[in-house]
């Protein structure tokens, strides 16, 4: 199915209204399908130098009969300079979903087959140019929601991450090489693996493994974005903020309390973070079926929310039901909004100790950026860092794993002096999970499972 010997092709442009559409051709007949599709001045594809391009109408042939598909500008690229190190070609077109099919079709009636979803990258991946770390970020560039999200990925995609991984795979490599070493000599008088220097480099991997896990949430974070669930008592004004965060009237306002019934869930950036943000209706004890599914709704939030801002009415008493609906909130992951401060604050202020309170009057848009700030800091835990790759949820899995061998190496050789034919066979399982992450070590439906998620075309 992934024939490396065939050339593929397909559009490389998002389907529907543009100035331009891309249509890639990689492999060793690109030129030569090139020559066959193209007419123009002077000399064919095949004749041009790497890094030309070539303007001329692009025909469909079939059999005799010669129809002009478009007028084209084809960029040459000759292995190994090319993103997938094998010929190219980039055909643009005009934009829009027909004409680029149209190209496309011109393409695989000339030879070309069309590619699999990735398999552009999937190619770069197999011929070396990058390791499967570098093609994750492509996805991960392709998907980002937000700048710092972009960041990441970009940095992941120079190499910062694959060059993490290979100076832990390095370290390994050479304490499991030195162990080795000692299995060959059985009958020697060997003093033994248990050397504190073996067990001291193991316990510096391990931190360093410690290290890059501390990413993974982040990673998630830049990744999936953050829910954050706007939870009160009904008429508090959890709608007006939800607009406020937003900046455009989204969802009704007004002074009947229990007017949001559905939740109503919206996306946003705040520093640079995806937010899922969802509004709920009020949470009280109501008759209306319909209005109570959508307490039902809220209280189901309450409970998987990541972050919550809580509004609370600041110009009554904190009610018991607010007691009781807080008791079920996590301090660190929620921001006390205590709003409609332009009116006589009654609230006890006993009652927001161990709160982050923010005081708004949203209705005079005032406090909102204080309640974005406060947000801002839970969900990032500090100030702004330099952008920095952090790893997935593949690679987690992979250096827990690896991590869980070394650390029974690490108790084996600070017992007895361990079992050296076991510590060895342990590193060794380490080894292999570590070079999982990178690449060094693939299987095909480790592959599959990558570059099936890409889109046709990348
Ligand atoms: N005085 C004052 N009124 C406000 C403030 N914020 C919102 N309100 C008013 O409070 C009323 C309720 O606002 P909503 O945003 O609909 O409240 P809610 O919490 O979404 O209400 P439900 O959807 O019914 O649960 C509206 O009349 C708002 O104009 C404020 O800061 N001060
Ligand atoms: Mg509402």
């Amino acid at each position: 199915m992934h024939d490396a010997t065939d050339t593929i092709a397909a559009i490389a442009t998002a389907a529907g209204e543009g100035a331009i559409a891309i249509v890639r051709v990689s492999g060793p007949a690109s030129l030569t399908i090139a020559d066959r599709v193209i007419a123009c001045a002077g000399p064919r594809p095949s004749e041009r130098a790497p890094g030309t391009f070539v303007h001329g109408r692009l025909r469909a042939v079939t059999g005799d009969c010669r129809e002009i598909v478009d007028e084209v500008i084809l960029l040459v690229y000759r292995a190994p300079h090319s993103y997938t190190r094998e010929d190219s070609v980039e055909i643009q077109g005009h934009g829009g979903a027909t004409a680029a099919r149209r190209i496309l079709r011109a393409l695989l009636e000339s030879g070309a087959r069309l590619a699999e979803p990735g398999e552009f990258t999937r190619r770069a991946f197999l011929s070396g140019r990058i390791d499967l770390l570098q093609a994750e970020a492509v996805l991960d560039l392709i998907r980002a929601q937000t700048d710092r999200a972009a960041a990441a990925a970009v940095e992941q995609l120079d190499g910062s991450l694959s060059r993490a991984f290979d100076e832990l795979y390095g370290r390994l490599v050479n304490v499991a090489a030195s162990i080795e070493a000692t299995l060959d000599f059985p009958e020697e008088e060997v003093p033994g693996i248990a050397t504190s220097e073996t067990g001291a480099k193991l316990k510096s991997i391990q931190k360093r493994m410690d290290a890059l896990l501390r990413t993974w949430d982040e990673g998630v974070l830049l990744r999936e974005g953050a829910t954050v669930v706007i939870l009160g008592r009904p008429n508090v004004g959890k709608s007006t903020l939800l607009n406020a965060m937003l900046g455009v009237s989204r969802a009704i306002v007004s002074h009947m309390p229990g007017t949001t019934r559905d939740t109503i869930e919206e996306s946003m950036s705040l520093g640079g973070v995806g937010i899922r943000l969802t509004d709920t209706a009020g949470l009280r004890d109501s008759d209306c079926d319909v209005e109570n599914a959508g307490i039902e709704r809220a209280k189901a939030l309450m409970a998987k929310a990541a972050y919550v801002l809580y509004v609370i009415d600041a110009s009554v008493a904190m009610t018991s039901d607010d007691r009781d609906n807080l008791a079920q909130l996590s301090p660190g992951r929620t921001v006390l909004v205590a709003n409609k401060c332009d009116q006589t604050v009654r609230i006890d202020p006993n009652d927001l100790e161990a709160w982050t309170v923010v005081h708004t009057s949203l209705i005079r848009g005032e406090g909102i950026d204080a309640v974005k700030a406060a947000l801002g800091t839970k969900i990032l835990m500090g100030p702004p860092t330099p952008p920095h790759a952090v790893i997935s949820e593949r690679h987690r899995n992979l250096i827990v794993s690896a991590r869980s061998e070394i650390v029974e190496a690490i108790q084996a050789l600070d017992g007895d002096g361990g079992d050296s034919v076991l510590v060895a066979s342990g590193l060794r399982s380490a080894i292999a999970s570590l070079g999982l992450v990178t690449g060094r070590e693939y299987h095909e439906e480790l592959l599959d499972a990558i570059f099936t998620q890409f889109c046709i075309g990348k």
